[in-house]
Order: C-alpha cells, then sequence, then structure tokens
C-alpha cells in the first residue's frame, strides 16, 4: 500500500508556502519543467520506435552532432517557457547565445539555464540520460533579460534540478530547502514523492570518472585516483568504481549511495580547462550537492562561488561526498601548480556581457 502519496505539485506548493511573500511564479515555472520532463520522457521511453533515433545532421555550439531527441527536448523546454511571463530570458546548452523572450511576449523576474539533454550520446543505446536545469532571480534593471542575469555564480540560485530518463523517469529539484525525488508513475502521468529530503550517505560507496582519460591527468589527479582505490596515502579502504558517461547518472548514484563523481581537467591540451559545462551541467548540481549535505568543487575551490566569464564556460567537476572532495582539492594544491597556474586565470577572467 502507499504510504503518504505526496505529488510534486503539491510538494512545490507545499514549499512555497514557507515563504509568505513568495508569488507563486518560481511554483508555477517548476510545474513547467515537471510537464516538460513528462514530455520528453514520453519520447524517451518510445525513442527506437519513433524513428526519432539517430543524430540531425545539425550539430551544437560544441560541434557535437545533435541527437534528434535532444533537439526536441530543447524546444519541448523552450516553447514550455517562451510565453509565460515568468522568465526575462533563457540559456541552453544547445545554444550558442543567450535565449531572448519573444518580443510579443511579456517577461518575468527568473533566468532559466537548461541541458535539456545531458548524455545524449548514449540515446541509441539505451543508457539513461537526463534533464539539468537552474533558475536565477532577474539582476539587471531592464525589461528583457541580459547576460548579466545569466552569468551569476551557483551560490545565487533559487532552484535547480534534474530529470533522469533510465529504468524509470525520476525528476529531483530543490529550492534551498532539502534535495527531493519523485518518482513518475505512468500509469497517472503524475510525479510521486519517493526519495524526501536526499542526503548524501556516509560512508561513501563508489567513485565515478573515466579513467580511460588517466594518461592524460595530472600527477595530483592520478595520486587521488589511486587515493580512491585504496592504494595511497593516507591509507583508505577502497570505493567501487562505477561510471556511466551520462552526468546525471552518475551524479544520482552518487547522491543516493554516497560517493564522488569528477571530471577533472586535462593537465594540458584541449581539455585543460575540463570538458563540463560550468553554467549547464556543474551550477545545478553544485546547488543540489550542497543542498543534500555534500560538496562540488572545480579543484581550486567550491563551484558555487565562481564568478562566471562566459555563458559556455568549462569548469573541472568534483562532486559528493564533502571529505571526497576536499581531498581532491588537496591533492591537486600539492601537485598541479603548473596546471593550477594555466586555469586559474581561466576562472578568474572578467565577465564578457
Ligand atoms: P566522456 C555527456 O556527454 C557529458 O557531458 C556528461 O553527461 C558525462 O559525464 C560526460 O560528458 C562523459 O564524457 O568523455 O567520459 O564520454
Amino acid at each position: 500500500m502507499y504510504s503518504r502519496i505526496t505529488t510534486i505539485d503539491r510538494h512545490i506548493l507545499d514549499q512555497q508556502r514557507r515563504f509568505p511573500s513568495a508569488t507563486g511564479e518560481l511554483t508555477s515555472l517548476l510545474y513547467d519543467m515537471a510537464l516538460a520532463a513528462k514530455i520528453i520522457a514520453r519520447e524517451t521511453t518510445r525513442a527506437g520506435l519513433a524513428g526519432i533515433l539517430g543524430s540531425t545532421e545539425t550539430s551544437n555550439t560544441y560541434g557535437e552532432q545533435q541527437q534528434k531527441l535532444d533537439v526536441f527536448a530543447d524546444q519541448v523546454i523552450f516553447r514550455m517557457n517562451d510565453h509565460t511571463e515568468r522568465l526575462c530570458a533563457m540559456a541552453s546548452e544547445e545554444h550558442e547565445d543567450l535565449l531572448e523572450i519573444p518580443a510579443h511576449y511579456g517577461t518575468g523576474k527568473y533566468v532559466l539555464l537548461y541541458d535539456p539533454l545531458d548524455g545524449s550520446t548514449n540515446i541509441d543505446v539505451n543508457v539513461s540520460i537526463g534533464t539539468i536545469f537552474a533558475i536565477h532571480r532577474k539582476v539587471s534593471t531592464g525589461g528583457r533579460g541580459t547576460l548579466q542575469d545569466v552569468l551569476q555564480p551557483a551560490s545565487h540560485l533559487v532552484a535547480a534540478g534534474y530529470v533522469i530518463y533510465g529504468s524509470s523517469t525520476m525528476m529531483v529539484y530543490s529550492t534551498g530547502q532539502g534535495v527531493h525525488g519523485f518518482t513518475l508513475d505512468p500509469s497517472m502521468g503524475e510525479f510521486l514523492l519517493s526519495h524526501e529530503d536526499i542526503r548524501i550517505p556516509e560512508p561513501p560507496k563508489f567513485f565515478s570518472a573515466n579513467l580511460g582519460y588517466e594518461h592524460v591527468w595530472s600527477e595530483g589527479i592520478r595520486r587521488y585516483t589511486r587515493w580512491l582505490q585504496g592504494l595511497g596515502e593516507p591509507p583508505r579502504s577502497p570505493l567501487g568504481q562505477r561510471y556511466i558517461g551520462s552526468m546525471v547518472s552518475d551524479f544520482h548514484r552518487n547522491l543516493l549511495q554516497g560517493g564522488v563523481f569528477y571530471y577533472p581537467a586535462d593537465a594540458a591540451g584541449s581539455r585543460q580547462y575540463g570538458k563540463l559545462r560550468l553554467m549547464f551541467e556543474a551550477q545545478a548540481f553544485a546547488y543540489l550537492a550542497y543542498h543534500a549535505g555534500g560538496a562540488c568543487s572545480d579543484g581550486l575551490g567550491p563551484i558555487l562561488d565562481i564568478q562566471p566569464h562566459h555563458l559556455h564556460q568549462r569548469v573541472p567537476v568534483f562532486v559528493g561526498n564533502r571529505d571526497l572532495v576536499a581531498r581532491a582539492e588537496d591533492f591537486i594544491h600539492r601537485y598541479d601548480d603548473e596546471w593550477m597556474a594555466v586555469y586559474r586565470p581561466y576562472r578568474e577572467r572578467q565577465p564578457d556581457l
């Protein structure tokens, strides 16, 4: 028999009620993200049938061939939000520039950042993928949103979350009052509360990293990786290694079972600043990890505190149990002076507004 049945809509509304001055716009925005998730989930489960599999001939801002499903997801989220007058602007990982609210619609006081379908290269092999979103409050004084509204540190976020399209569809979100997970019941089309107030458990069980790149990692990262495997100093029990190659899934496992996900920068070369995107992946996970009792760092310090300088800024990511994340910073500070000397000026560039 069900325990207390709470839909995501009711949960979001209950969270709003704790803020008497709340006008309900953020609540409605989160409702809309849940609806977009249901629409995208329906297509991901049918992708093989609806001929939507496979990539389009187009590519995104990073030159990555776009999968049809991530074009679909991108459009669903934009069209869900472009006319509601809750947003002053949007930004999507799939688009080079800020997404302005069409001139014939009014604007609102929030900014939506999203990665419509992260891990989309896994679509054709039926590995779980996800949507990532983060919501800032408008700070510019004009009517329409600007980059100034988008390029804010993750510590300014008012909400963030992700959807994972896997063996079941789950939506996990936070408005700063805990991290809560909802599982979609397709028979009702409702997200039902299944993981209330998630806290990253101790002790950690796994580490998640693509060990295929170990040969291009810096000394500090290689030593950190050996330490996680119980082979370094100070001695620790070895962690299991799990890696899916879909950040939402790797993060989700560590959120529920304890562990650390890291996608470090390479010592040199094209990924010297990391691969993952600060605005479309790292900020949301930094916010969620923090509100689940964990931490998220780029190896120099909290990602929550990084002042973005570019919409598509890259960032190394270490996220999960606090002590595992802190230990990564220790190894980097002890062994990676040369890499830090290259990365720090990139990290501290002034925003090109
Ligand atoms: P690699 C997916 O493309 C993604 O952006 C993240 O979801 C994932 O963690 C990472 O890249 C995987 O990258 O180089 O291990 O294939």
